[in-house]
């Protein structure tokens, strides 16, 4: 390997040889001479033989401008026009308060980047140039010196143009020319007989953007992803990706998948080293054009990646080498891991097992939906995916799952996602309507399917590809037929669009490119009205929130493997402030309104939270209280969830974060902020859990072990009043295995409370071993509304430890939800939203921003018993 690179690196610098080589022509003998000679002859006669790519990026110097209104703006790229008319200080920003209705002009108006360039003089010396867009959004004509090179019309695709008859030595001009994507639809739409459900459905731009019951509509367009110029010589390669075949003791057995594109036939070698030990090499004849290639080879003693919890992320340094004899063609690097998942399908007494097999160990899946970090993809920024994605693992997930209404994240995410330990349920971007399956359609999304399998296959924490969300079930169970008056005919011709599309062409995709990952159709599998929902496949559960049944159906539906489910919150005041005006600080006020965007969410919210908690009138308080019940809700789900281990083998809640400032179902805000239910994830995720379910009038005491092995604890269970007096007890050694939830203990209620008021006291549970706490569980006996509280307050300390502070809590009375505020807005408690046993001293860390000077930090609380302690006693 070193040989090759150090030849390369004088192919590369030949001409610096040559000049050096005539400067000492008379001082140097006769052979020296003739190799001298030699090595000039080959300079002249492979002048043009630089043999490693070249890459100029075309990110500066653009303008933007539309037809009639605003004069051109300098812009950079990637951008879109909003962003860039709002950084142009053009617009207001399109998220405060109600702006989205004034600014709907944008994305009616056609639009136009153009650019100016003089490509540098490297990019001539090589046989093929290619301009490549990584993404354009979405119908966009692109006229190189005049002459239309493309016409795009899906900004999920990258398209490469061969550019070397167009190119100008001198100045080159490009244009874009963006056509609205809603006139588009409209277009399309006209030309069928019959309607769609979603006139979106016609165009392959990210479905969120155009409106969803969580985001705003603006149907935004422009140089979303980089463009480039790229000049290579002979053969390029391209995606290449390594994926596990088989794992034992001794070896992995891997297989190399690349595509090279080749100038002209010839035979070429491919190497793969693990940084710079020689693995596998192999010897492979290209053809002119595109070329795929596989080759397998084993790495001994493999180091293997897993899941968070399960063990470490080992992540190994390939480097893929494309060479002919001494000449390294081209090479990239792929950092991936060893591991093996599989979906595991069998028939068994309810229906069908549906759950995931990591390295031959069954994994229960515990994570969450993600959304869009952005309206606007071009303002991701890594450090911000990184943090949401930390704060996905730091309550224990193990799983995400890219919904299929968004976009197909950059690698920042996936590279993150591999670090971490979260592996991602990968849909494609489908959602929630029928899709055409005319020729045009169904070679657009294959050519899209393609890119994108290609790009992310070698992620070792991807590990299912999903065809769409809520396709089929849309199609079998919202009226569409009748809605939009199919006949039978239509019905069944787009169901068999349906089949062609989600269980032809994208499995297929999928089978050739990245085989050894699963592929599920449609997520769910079936509708949640229908009772084989709950018996196989996976399930959005949606009879809570959409069907309006009490959060205590959590505990009833319970499924295989729950890919959706969830009930919305309000961000936190802060949050809030940054998107109404000071004046609109109050509940029902159309800025806050139009920042609700599920036509029922504000009554639902209400209802829910007047079955079972106080109903505050102040925003701040109200605020507060959502966040109570949407937590209350959640993890009632996932207890449930888990306490059926191993029939249930997964809970994905809805959603983890937010695409703009909103009121939604998400457990993190748009700015960041954990709401309450992402606090109490900690402990309902966390690898040991301790739960009850409630049959009849028993109360049944589960426990679920997660980890990587099974342990013996201690099982303590009290019951106590308020001011934490002990007024029953009980104690005895436990064995939870990992295999299944176990049942710890069976209590009547009736007998439990036989002399206390159900009101007035509390289960307190304990699982430990020698060391530590590993599990405790609060049980009360009504709903957070009919406790009957005294408003107390809690003692509250706190020291400077080294940068983090930490807050000492006691109370001699039980408080409830108790949530810390500080007047550092950006600093971050490690813990919140917790219930404080009588005689208890808990440590909440906190970790300032920096904002404000320590001496100035200030806490305050909120609490249930504030709400409650007039309940009558
Ligand atoms: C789910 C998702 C989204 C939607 C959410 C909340 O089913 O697939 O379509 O935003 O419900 O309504």
């Amino acid at each position: 390997m070193n040989r090759n690179l150090m030849l390369i690196g004088f192919t590369n610098n030949y001409l610096n040889v040559r000049f050096v080589s005539f400067l000492s022509f008379r001082t140097i003998g006769w052979s020296l001479k003739m190799i001298v000679m030699f090595f000039f002859l080959t300079g002249l006669l492979s002048c043009k033989q630089t043999i490693r790519p070249y890459v100029q990026q075309l990110d500066q110097g653009w303008k933007l401008h539309a037809t009639k209104f605003t004069p051109e703006i300098p812009v950079a790229v990637p951008g879109l026009v909003h962003t860039d008319l709002f950084s142009a200080g053009l617009i207001p920003d399109p998220f405060y308060g109600d702006n989205e209705k004034d600014l709907q002009w944008i994305g009616d108006e056609s639009w136009t980047y153009s650019l100016k360039f003089l490509p540098e003089k490297q990019l001539f010396e090589y046989e093929k140039i290619q301009l490549i867009f990584e993404g354009l959004d979405t119908y966009a004509k692109v006229f190189l010196n005049e002459k239309e090179v493309l016409s795009a019309d899906n900004m999920f695709r990258t398209y490469l143009l061969e550019v070397s008859d167009i190119l100008k030595k001198d100045t080159n001009e490009l244009k874009i020319e963006f056509t609205p994507v809603d006139s588009m639809n409209r277009l399309k739409a006209s030309k069928l007989t019959y309607r769609l459900p979603e006139e979106r459905a016609f165009s392959r731009k990210a479905p969120y953007q155009l409106g969803w019951d969580w985001g705003p509509a603006f149907a935004t367009m422009g140089i979303w992803k980089p463009v480039s110029l790229l000049g290579w010589n002979r053969a390029k390669l391209k995606n290449p990706a390594v994926s596990t075949l088989e794992i034992n003791e001794d070896f992995a057995s891997l297989e190399l998948m690349a595509d090279v594109d080749a100038s002209r036939e010839q035979l070429v070698e491919l190497v793969i080293y693990e940084h710079s030990k020689l693995l596998h090499k192999a010897q492979f004849q290209l053809n002119q054009g595109e070329n795929h290639l596989r080759m397998k080879f084993e790495v001994e003693k493999p180091r293997l990646w897993w899941p968070s919890g399960l063990g470490n992320q080992v992540l190994y340094n390939f480097q893929v080498h494309l060479v002919d004899g001494d000449q390294l063609l081209d090479q990239q690097k792929i950092v991936s891991g060893i591991r093996q998942i599989e979906l595991i399908q069998e028939a068994d007494e309810i229906g069908e097992s549906f759950f995931f097999r990591v390295n031959g160990k069954d994994v229960f899946i515990k994570g969450a939906n993600y959304i869009p970090e952005d309206h606007f993809p071009v303002r991701y920024e890594r450090d911000k995916i990184k943090q949401l994605l930390t704060d996905a693992a730091e309550v224990h997930m193990n799983m995400i799952r890219v919904w299929g209404g968004g976009l197909y994240p950059n690698h920042d995410f996936y590279e993150i996602c591999d670090s971490l330990g979260l592996m991602v349920w990968q849909d494609f971007m489908f959602a929630c309507t029928v899709y055409p399956s005319d020729e045009d359609f169904l070679k657009n999304v294959k050519h899209e399917a393609e890119d994108q399998v290609k790009r992310l296959r070698k992620h070792p924490s991807l590990a299912l590809w999903c065809g769409n969300n809520e396709v089929s079930e849309g199609f079998h169970n919202w009226g569409w037929q009748n809605d939009l008056g199919w006949s039978d005919s239509i019905n069944s011709e787009l169901w068999k669009g349906y089949k062609i599309l989600f269980e032809s062409v994208l499995p297929e995709v999928v089978a050739k490119n990245d085989p050894t990952k699963p592929y599920w159709p449609s997520s769910p599998s079936t509708g949640w009205g229908r009772p084989e929902s709950l018996e196989l496949g996976d399930v959005h559960y949606w009879g809570v929130w959409w069907g309006e049944e009490p959060f205590e159906m959590y505990q009833k539906k319970v499924g295989r493997f729950h890919s959706e489910y969830g009930f919305q919150s309000m961000p936190s005041l802060t949050s809030i402030q940054r998107f109404v005006d000071q004046d609109q600080l109050t509940l029902h006020t159309p800025m806050l309104e139009a920042h609700q965007k599920h036509p029922r969410g504000t009554q639902l919210i209400q209802s829910y939270m007047q079955r079972d908690f106080p109903v505050p009138e102040n925003l701040d308080d109200y605020i507060y209280m959502s966040q109570l019940v949407q937590a209350h809700g959640i993890i009632m789900a996932v207890e449930a969830h888990r306490m059926n281990k191993p029939i249930t083998m997964g809970t994905l809640y809805w959603q983890l974060n937010d695409s703009w400032p909103v009121i939604s179902w998400s457990s993190i805000d748009y700015f960041g902020n954990w709401k309450a239910l992402h606090f109490k994830l900690k402990h309902a995720f966390a690898p040991v859990l301790l739960a009850v379910e409630q049959k009849h009038d028993n109360l049944r005491i589960k426990g679920v072990n997660d980890s990587e092995q099974g342990m013996q604890l201690r099982l303590e269970l009290d019951l106590k009043d308020f001011e934490g007096n002990i007024l029953s007890s009980y104690s005895e050694p436990v064995y939870l295995d990992v295999k299944e939830a176990v049942l710890l203990k069976d209590l009547n209620i009736n007998t439990l409370l036989s002399s206390s008021a159900p009101d007035q006291v509390f289960l307190h549970g304990k699982l430990f071993d020698e060391t530590e706490e590993k599990a405790e569980l609060l049980h009360f006996f009504v709903q957070p509304k009919d406790l009957r509280l005294q408003n107390q307050t809690p003692e509250l300390v706190w020291e400077n430890v080294g940068g983090v502070l930490e807050i000492s809590l006691k109370s001699k009375y039980l408080i409830k939800s108790l949530m810390l505020i500080s007047n550092d807005e950006d600093g971050r408690f490690e813990e919140n939203f917790l219930d404080l046993i009588p005689g208890k001293p808990y440590t909440v860390r906190f970790h300032p921003s920096g904002n404000l000077e320590l001496d100035q930090l200030r806490f305050e609380y909120k609490c249930l018993n504030q709400f409650l302690f007039d309940n009558p006693l």
